[in-house]
């Protein structure tokens, strides 16, 4: 029986103990086979017997128990010591994020702004109709409410199509001259290979008395921004149309990718058009209450600023959220 102890004592792992377990305990182990003696004892010897042996099986059943936990134990330990984790192991690689390239680009914007002393202006993006439409010369049943695909919310409100309520807001709070910009978010319902309902337009607008702010001002400003932006490029103006300024006028710059030999990217035509500006219409100014003033006003989608710039052929890239693509700006 002293030799069942050693045998429990020297199992060194629970598979083996198991197989120690069945040998002593089990339906033809060792105590079964002592019980089984019993028939054999004379009578008077049994109950000393039985005692003995059941003395013997209590000894044996807590010695087991307590190699079991220790042997359990220490397969815990063991299979922790296995799996540990080093959370402060050198993993070869950094995973810094980055400015996202719209951001940057805007960012660079602003920049050029700021240093020419021009504040930046925010405003809500829920628009109400006077400060998206009505005081930019789009009164309602307009034609040209409709080149804007709006969203509409209660009461009248919008998510606002455009920064220009923001030059309104701008308007309305201060007196003449304003020098200001406006970047930000705007909404239009729209969306296809080229047009995402977000994106962000930067608009830049400078009020002053009447006659001091000219169309040249804003042909040199223009110039000098687009070749901040963009480098040693032409910048031509064509006559066009919006109706918050008069004249107007949409700019282009000689093409980045063929320097203006004609390639696929400016269908063959040398030139990509990259904003839309003018003079401020005098309904405009009637609508903010400025009398006796002019100034020059554009507006620029930083989405077609930042693909050209960094030749992204997808605007949708700049939507979905794939860290791949901030990587590429590190
Ligand atoms: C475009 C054209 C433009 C403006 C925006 C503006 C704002 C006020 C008054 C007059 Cl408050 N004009 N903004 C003017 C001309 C063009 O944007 O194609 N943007 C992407």
């Amino acid at each position: 029986m002293d030799n069942l102890a050693a045998k429990i004592e020297a199992a060194e792992d629970l598979k083996t103990l198991e197989e120690v377990r069945i040998g002593i305990f089990g339906k033809k182990g060792v105590l079964a086979a002592e019980f089984a003696r019993m028939k054999e004892i004379p009578n008077e010897e049994k109950r000393a017997f039985a005692q003995k042996l059941n003395t013997e099986k209590a000894k044996l059943t807590q010695l087991f128990e307590a190699k079991k936990m220790a042997l359990e134990a220490k397969a815990i330990e063991e299979e922790m010591a296995a799996d540990a984790v080093d959370v402060t192991m050198y993993h070869g690689h950094s995973s810094a994020g980055a400015l996202h390239p719209v951001q940057e680009t805007m960012n660079r914007m602003i920049d050029y702004f700021v240093a020419l002393n021009f504040s930046v202006e925010e405003g809500p993006f829920v628009e109400d109709d006077f400060h998206n439409f009505e005081a930019l010369n789009l009164p309602a049943h307009h034609p040209a409410r409709d080149m804007q695909d709006t969203f509409y919310l209660k009461d009248g409100h919008v998510l606002r199509t455009h920064t220009s309520p923001v030059q309104i807001r701008t308007m309305q709070r201060q007196k003449p001259p304003i020098r200001m910009i406006s970047p930000g978010s705007v909404f239009r319902r729209d969306f296809d290979l080229t047009h995402t309902p977000m994106f962000h337009q930067v608009e830049v607008l400078m009020v002053d008395e009447e006659g001091k702010i000219s169309f040249a001002n804003l042909k040199w400003i223009l110039e000098d921004f687009l070749r901040y932006m963009f480098g040693d490029v032409k910048v031509r103006f064509r006559p066009s149309f919006f109706p918050f300024t008069e004249p107007s006028a949409e700019v282009d710059i000689s093409c980045i990718f063929c320097a203006g030999k004609g390639c696929r990217v400016c269908s063959h035509t040398g030139w990509l058009e990259v904003l839309g500006s003018g003079m401020v219409d005098p309904n405009v100014f009637k609508a903010v209450g400025y009398e006796g003033v002019s100034g020059y006003a554009f507006g620029l989608g930083v989405e077609r600023f930042a693909m050209l710039i960094h030749r992204i052929g997808d605007l949708r890239s700049l939507f979905e959220g794939d860290v791949r693509l901030l990587e590429q700006f590190r």
